[in-house]
């Protein structure tokens, strides 16, 4: 921690590892434990790579926008789009198979990929300019079905790293073309010069290294959508082209600041951890230490953004031995953890309520 950033290492991710459990390769996941306050430092947030950071220079860097259903392709320069009109969110930013370690640590059924915890989310303040007013100045046409963005990592499958986007999505205001995270340019990692902000849906969505998009009046079916960040299983029909129901908009979930399993001393402890949903702020959060007969509320640490994850704290009195910490979110609009979700082959979007294992001793 705190040494310069190693640049080109040998997996070809310029970050310091020091903060995080290493996943894969190129995944990097952030310890919930070592986040204070709501928003993730860079240094701490959360890595996720199909192939190694490109290091690019945003001089001879260009964004074009191109298909049959935009009526005047585009090019755009890295100045270009830092002039046009501004929007600043603060955005959780999740990864599709957060917590996918707890298909098989819960349900007893491992799912294919990375097996992540809990910290493949993480919080940032974000800066950029609405993909609605560069779909605008294209001239997007009312028969537009798919908006495909593409990065330039193009050791990543199909050549660049890519997802497809509604344009519903697309043209939400809300829907960034991010150039700074927390107050700075985007580091390497984080898709210098420039990447899409997709908030609430899948963060594969959320492109890198952003280099293409293309707006097409056929709906476009790639790897992405048909056999990656599809939920393929029993209980889920397929969709299109795909080989189960495409994930586009996350879960609401809740997650303990703590190592699983996780060790405490006796005594009264202040525990944290963040909870988010896609669909609307975090209103409560519960907390249970006898296994869900009976729940505590947590206090929320502030006051609740629309995108942002809230930071939730309780108090505990530990006693020596093992025990199992519950947490439970609930949104505005009503949603809540549930207590069982169904198998899913890829592992995406697991948000039961999670048994946390502490052990006080
Ligand atoms: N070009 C590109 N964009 C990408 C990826 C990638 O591999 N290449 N990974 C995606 C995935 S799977 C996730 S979860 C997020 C992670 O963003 P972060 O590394 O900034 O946390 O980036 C997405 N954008
Ligand atoms: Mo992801």
């Amino acid at each position: 921690m705190g040494t310069e950033p190693e640049r080109g290492g040998a997996a070809g991710v310029f970050k310091d590892r020091g903060p995080f459990i290493e996943r894969d390769r190129d995944g990097l996941e952030s310890r919930l434990e070592l986040m204070e306050g709501v928003i993730t430092p860079t240094s701490h947030f959360f890595v996720r790579n199909n192939a190694p950071s490109p290091a690019l220079d945003a001089s001879g860097w260009r964004l074009t926008v191109e298909g049959d259903a935009v009526a005047s392709p585009l090019e755009l320069s890295y100045e270009q789009i830092r002039r046009l009109p501004q929007r600043t969110l603060v955005c959780y930013l999740e990864c599709a198979g957060n917590q996918r370690s707890m298909f098989e640590r819960l349900k007893g059924r491992s799912a294919n990929g990375t097996q992540w915890g809990t910290g493949a989310v993480s919080n940032g303040i974000w800066l950029g300019a609405s993909l609605a007013g560069v779909l605008e100045l294209a001239g997007i046409t009312p028969e537009a079905r798919s908006v495909l963005l593409i990065g330039l990592d193009r050791e990543a499958p199909e050549g660049g790293f890519r997802r497809v986007l509604s344009p519903e999505k697309a043209m939400h205001p809300d829907t960034l073309l991010a150039y700074s995270l927390n107050g700075e340019a985007l580091p390497p990692d984080h898709g210098y010069p420039l990447r899409a902000l997709v908030p609430g849906w899948a963060g594969a969505t959320s492109i890198k290294w952003l280099g293409r998009i293309v707006v097409t009046s056929e709906r476009l079916w790639t790897r992405n959508n048909t056999t990656s960040y599809v939920l393929i299983g029993d209980d889920y029909p397929t969709e299109g082209e795909a080989r189960g129901r495409v994930v586009t908009t996350q879960t609401i979930k809740s997650a303990l600041g703590l190592p699983w399993p996780a060790e405490l001393s006796p005594g009264r402890q202040l525990l944290h951890g963040f909870a988010h949903s896609p669909h609307a702020p975090i209103a409560r959060v519960e907390w249970s230490a006898d296994g869900g007969a009976s729940w505590q509320l947590a206090r929320l640490a502030g006051p609740q953004l629309q995108y942002s994850w809230a930071r939730f704290e309780f108090d505990w009195e530990a006693r020596p031995g093992e025990h199992t910490l519950t947490t439970r979110a609930t949104d505005g609009a009503g949603n809540t953890q549930p207590d069982e979700v169904p198998f899913n082959e890829e592992g995406y979007l697991f948000h039961q309520v999670l048994p946390h294992p502490v052990r006080v001793h």
